[in-house]
């Protein structure tokens, strides 16, 4: 690995790819997506971002997803094509759900906050409007004025999102709907499906009734709302496995059933059924489910199928013989395409780009981006719990295999502090400094785990392995890790993940035995990469993480 910018690099050659094809060196090369290609391969984007939304203003589509208590919450993705996805924004820019999000002594958020939400655009008065019932009590509301997307097909120049009152009930999974005659409609609910007719200015509820019920008793939730010509559309999930077409005249009903997909295979094996997910149209009017997979230990991860419709209006997923296609003509031929998500990030923006998020809310005095480049990360806690420190910031993991690698200067650690590079999630290990008086050591740390349920910590975890000192010269330090996603359901052979090493960021040292990933999907998010710092015995110590470089290998 060199310190070369490959993000940079990967979107030039893309941008070559895209005007005069490949050379084939070029287009085998796994770290660079083609833009030119007749056909793309499900997933689309091979990460965790689960209850997707989806919808398209002019020529941009955008994605919004669930986080939990990661901080800031609900990115929002931006496509050309719907395949090639960046996370552009996030539209609660900081969980303002209690005390509790903040991870300094008023409890923890660990798998609540963000479950699934909503983001539409309303043209009407040029805003983006995200929701999401948070806790089972309250429905949050955010939105971003003045965009001009409407105007500039679909650009977003600014950012700029607020907050509103909480309504005080919860819209459980809900789906936003901005109608022809700009009415606002929610529906939600779980196993029974309300829709809520909002105040013009989208912010209070006006009513809410009922619209359906399953006969069969099923669970039903994750709803998404639309009118298609004339016609009110509700898609809902029975989960983990089935998607069901909820189609009425009227947006209060009564809506008629029928099932769009059920545990339909494909297009990845040793996975969870593609179901939850949303519909979107091109400008030229070709429809497409965009729904995630469950792909533990990776998390849930979105997969594209082009749909038909019936003559009585009832859409039609394309398979490939009774399966999810693994390839698909692609949507759109663009010729603008967005960032990978490859590459190496060497913090050198005025904020952090919108990969990031927190574990939970940050302490924001304790951080701060270099001028020059590099994150600094002071210690924000002193505990001996990771999962009770502030400021672990981190990144989705790309699958199906992929390194993570931080470039961290351990110069300024203090006695008792502990940094490093996590997987981070309930069940979780790293590869780190441990500074104890003079001496700096790396070690793989394994068995940090909450209790699956309450998410209390269950255990802090133990040096497994004890490798050299690091205080020589400069201070700096690469920190690897190479996790394999891959879908593990009913295999009992786990994924594992394994750490290295290096002072010189070329030459790499494996340090520990390989980690087993948990394949369970009650924490919902799937393993992130993670960069940690904090004290055991003060604070006022400090790292300097100066790059972070995701490839698929
Ligand atoms: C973005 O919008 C916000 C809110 O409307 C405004 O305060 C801010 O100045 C804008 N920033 C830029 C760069 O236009
Ligand atoms: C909606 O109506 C237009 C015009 O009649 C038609 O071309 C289009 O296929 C219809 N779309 C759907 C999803 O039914
Ligand atoms: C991209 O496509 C648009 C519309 O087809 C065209 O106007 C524009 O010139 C193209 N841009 C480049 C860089 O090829
Ligand atoms: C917890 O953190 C938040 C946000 O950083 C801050 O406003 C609040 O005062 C802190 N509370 C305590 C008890 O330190
Ligand atoms: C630091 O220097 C010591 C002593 O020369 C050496 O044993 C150790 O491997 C070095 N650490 C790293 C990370 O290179
Ligand atoms: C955060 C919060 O207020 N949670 C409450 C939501 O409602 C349930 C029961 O209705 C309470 O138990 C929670 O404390």
């Amino acid at each position: 690995m060199t310190m070369f910018n490959m993000k940079h690099a990967a979107l030039l050659v893309g941008y070559l790819i895209s005007v005069a094809f490949a050379a084939p060196d070029l287009a085998s090369d796994p770290n660079v997506i083609p833009r030119a290609a007749t056909t793309f391969s499900n997933p689309v984007l091979w990460e965790d971002h689960p209850d997707l939304d989806v919808f398209r203003v002019g020529d941009v589509f955008y994605y919004s997803s669930s986080t939990f208590a990661y901080s800031p919450g609900a990115p929002v993705l931006k496509s050309y094509d719907l395949v090639n996805w960046e996370p552009v924004s996030h539209s609660v820019p900081e969980l303002n759900f209690g005390a509790k999000y903040n991870l300094n002594g008023s409890g923890r958020g660990y798998v609540k906050g963000i479950w699934a939400s909503s983001l539409r655009y309303r043209a009407s008065n040029d805003m983006f409007y995200w929701i999401g019932c948070v806790e089972s009590n309250k429905t949050y509301i955010w939105t971003a004025p003045g965009t001009s997307a409407a105007k500039n097909k679909g650009e977003v120049a600014n950012w700029t999102w607020s907050s509103h009152p909480p309504i005080n009930t919860c819209y459980y999974d809900c789906g936003l709907l901005i109608d022809d005659d700009d009415t606002m409609y929610v529906a939600y609910g779980n196993p029974r499906i309300q829709v809520a007719q909002l105040s013009p200015d989208g912010l209070t509820q006006v009513k809410s009734q009922q619209v359906y019920a399953p006969s069969s008793g099923e669970t039903i939730e994750g709803s998404r709302m639309y009118k298609i010509n004339g016609t009110y559309y509700i898609l809902v999930t029975k989960p983990a496995d089935s998607e069901y077409v909820l189609k009425s005249k009227s947006p209060f009903g009564p809506y008629e059933s029928r099932s769009l997909v059920s545990r339909i295979s494909g297009p990845l094996a040793s996975a969870g059924y593609s179901h939850q997910g949303g519909i979107v149209s091109t400008p030229d009017n070709k429809w497409y489910y965009v729904a995630f997979m469950d792909a533990y230990p990776g998390g849930r991860i979105p997969v594209v199928a082009p749909l038909t419709w019936t003559a009585d209006g009832w859409p039609q997923v394309v398979t490939d013989n009774g399966r999810w296609g693994s390839t698909y003509p692609v949507p759109i031929q663009s010729n603008r395409t967005v960032t990978s998500p490859l590459g190496t990030d060497e913090f050198k923006s005025a904020q952090l780009s919108h990969e990031w998020e927190w574990n939970h809310n940050p302490d924001k005095s304790k951080f701060m981006l270099l001028p020059g480049g590099g994150l600094v990360l002071q210690t924000a806690s002193v505990t001996t719990d990771l999962f009770d420190a502030r400021n672990t910031l981190t990144h989705r993991i790309i699958g199906p295999k992929s390194t993570g690698t931080f470039r961290i200067n351990v110069a300024k650690m203090q006695d008792g502090d502990r940094a490093g590079a996590i997987l981070f999630r309930d069940r979780s290990a790293y590869i780190g400094v441990h500074r104890d008086r003079n001496t700096a050591a790396i070690v793989v740390v394994n068995g940090l785990t909450m209790a699956e349920g309450t998410w209390a910590t269950a255990a802090k975890g133990t040096v497994a392995t004890r490798g050299p000192t690091v205080d020589n010269g400069s201070g700096d330090i690469w920190l690897r890790i190479q996790a394999d996603v891959t879908p593990a359901f009913g295999l009992t052979q786990e994924r594992t993940a394994t750490f290295s090493y290096s002072a010189d960021g070329t030459r790499f040292t494996a340090l520990g035995s390989p980690f087993a990933l948990s394949n369970s999907w009650r924490y919902f998010t799937g393993y992130r990469y993670g960069v940690f710092n904090f004290g055991t015995k003060a604070l006022g110590g400090e790292v300097v993480v100066k790059s972070f470089a995701m490839q698929l290998v």
